[in-house]
């Protein structure tokens, strides 16, 4: 990539989509800068960086006067630009055709149903609303049925979501099944098959994954040093 200037990367990292962004640059040492965007205080609304992305919406990738959004595009751009490992987007037609597959029906299930409950257990409570128990409970509900899907589906024979080898559709799900922390939620404690494929890719990601989900870690940590009971179904009866 000689002549090349290093990708600029504008990101938040509370949000999944960035975070998957984050990692993947990282592992494959694609050189970049980050340029963080705080949606908590409305920087994505900036005059500055709606000129950028009329959308106000983070990420946004900056790749030598090319500008792109939407995560899974940003993600699917990098590993055909960039040489990075196979795996991540093969080549071979059936294989990377796997991997849309997931990417596609992610938009309108895990991405979909996490959102929801981010927005009804984190965001709404921190913005002085309270919890609606009615409410939670059907994210938590719909939630339910796309894990069992990514168990039942996509997990059924194969260590990986689309293979056996970690592909894009892992690295986009797993920063989404840990959204659900900064609620103080791990919606995988009792999905022994989905811990296991989560703990393979953090083990294929190492310190990248971690280093990204810092601030969920933090989020977790303080909601259970100053908040320990949280809303549950048992507790509302
Ligand atoms: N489909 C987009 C989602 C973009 C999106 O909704 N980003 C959120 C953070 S996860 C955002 O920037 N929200 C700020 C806002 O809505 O004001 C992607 O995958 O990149």
């Amino acid at each position: 990539m000689a002549g090349r200037q290093a990708v600029k990367a504008y990101l938040d990292l509370v949000s999944q989509a960035c975070r998957a962004v984050l990692i993947f640059l990282k592992d494959n040492k694609i050189p970049h800068t980050v340029e963080n965007i705080a949606i908590r205080k409305g920087q994505q609304k900036t005059p500055e960086f709606t000129k950028l992305n009329p959308m106000q919406k983070l990420p946004v990738l900056e790749d030598n006067g090319f500008v792109l959004t939407e995560s899974d595009a940003i993600l699917k751009y990098l590993a055909t630009a960039y040489n990075v490992p196979d795996h991540w987007y093969p080549k071979l037609p059936e294989k990377r055709a796997r991997v849309d597959e997931y990417t596609a029906w992610n938009h309108a299930n895990t991405r979909t149903h996490i959102s929801t409950l981010f927005l009804h257990e984190v965001l709404l409570p921190r913005m002085g609303h309270p919890t609606n128990p009615e409410m939670l409970e059907k994210a938590l509900s719909d939630l339910d049925g796309t894990l069992d899907k990514l168990e039942n589906m996509f997990l059924k024979r194969q260590a990986f979501l689309c293979g056996e080898d970690i592909s894009l559709a892992d690295l986009l799900a797993a920063c989404e099944l840990m959204q659900p922390l900064c609620g103080g939620r791990d919606i995988l404690e009792n999905r022994p098959k989905l811990l296991s494929w989560r703990s393979r890719v953090q083990s294929v990601l190492s310190d990248s994954f971690d280093e990204a989900h810092a601030v969920v870690y933090r989020l977790r940590d303080n909601l259970n040093a100053d908040k320990p009971y949280r809303y549950s179904k048992q507790s509302a009866l």
